[in-house]
């Protein structure tokens, strides 16, 4: 079956009216956020994202550079004997690092989610339908950690390992938790430990990440958004032979919002050891209008 097909059969387009705007985010709900604040019994805090900064993962294809952050303003420009200052600058590709895909990201056949023309999007307007400032008020809910490199007991899965539905489900087993309707799923691959440990010049080359067939699986199990610790949450090179058939998959076709380059390290460390692998996920994107992706911190509370 083509990606294309795939697609149709698990298409979301419609299901919550033809102007939406946040696809599979309509399923969380009052209830599931209410039921969420449930899961925070430690009070322990984790942020999930990597540094902003200059030594982030890219290396400049398509023109995402890292992030350049330029000092406007320091505390000695100013009078000593009141007050003194600092401000600062940051100039960075949106989706240069830690971020979400909003659903105008991706398209294919010259229509986005929900049937919305690619004319929608324009170099200079940005995105007019499906932009990332939908979500600020509706990413909060239960999130749940699948770590698919401890399950198979290495440091990261190889570059090129398609993440399957069995794969999630000997997780779910291995770990004691399951996934559940309007759940936030985060997936570790271990990606971002290879990141720290060999550095960026060849990883974005390939990654681990989801296979096709998980697309079908997220559907099923009512899943809210997905998240990972590689760059595109889906396994490169595609068991298609296709450039990001599951983003075209999930991103048009069924409305998921997408996070990626997560760092899962520190959560999923403590989650070993308490063997508590749910949790409060916070992370709104910043309500910057008409983008098409927005950079993120965050938050799992446990
Ligand atoms: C693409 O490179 C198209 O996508 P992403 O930034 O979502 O990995």
């Amino acid at each position: 079956m083509s990606f294309k097909d795939l697609g149709r059969e698990l298409s979301n387009w419609g299901r919550w009216g033809p102007d939406d705007q946040i696809g599979t985010l309509n399923l969380v709900e009052p209830r599931h956020v209410q039921a969420a604040a449930g899961e925070v019994r430690s009070g322990k805090v984790f942020q999930l994202s990597i540094p902003v900064g200059k030594d982030g993962p890219q290396s400049g294809i398509g023109g995402r550079l890292n992030p350049v952050h330029l000092m406007s303003m320091q505390p000695d420009d100013w009078e000593p004997h009141g007050l003194q200052v600092a401000d600062d600058w940051i100039i960075m590709p949106l989706q240069s690092g830690t971020q979400w895909d909003a659903l105008s990201h991706v398209a294919y056949d010259d229509k986005l989610y929900n049937g919305y023309p690619t004319d929608q999007v324009r170099t200079r307007a940005g995105a007019r339908q499906l932009a990332v400032d939908a979500f600020t008020d509706r990413i909060a809910g239960r999130g749940v950690l699948l770590d698919i490199a401890r399950l198979h007991g290495v440091d990261w899965l190889e570059g090129g390992t398609a993440i399957t539905p069995a794969d999630l489900e000997a997780a779910e087993v291995a770990q004691g938790v399951t996934v559940g309707e309007a759940d936030f799923l985060l997936v570790r691959t271990g990606w971002r430990g290879r990141l720290l440990a060999h550095g960026r010049d060849d990883w974005m080359s390939t990654e681990p990440g989801l296979g096709i067939d998980c697309a079908r699986w997220l559907r099923d199990r009512g899943v809210a958004a997905v998240g990972s610790d590689n760059w595109a949450i889906e396994v490169i090179p595609s068991e298609t032979g296709e450039t990001l058939p599951l983003h075209c998959i999930l991103i048009r076709d069924m409305g998921m919002p997408l996070a990626e380059i997560l760092d899962l390290d520190a959560l999923s460390a403590d989650c070993a050891g308490d063997g508590v692998w749910s949790f409060l996920f916070v992370a709104p994107p910043l309500h910057i209008s008409n983008a098409v992706g927005s950079p993120v911190t965050p938050i799992a509370i446990k």
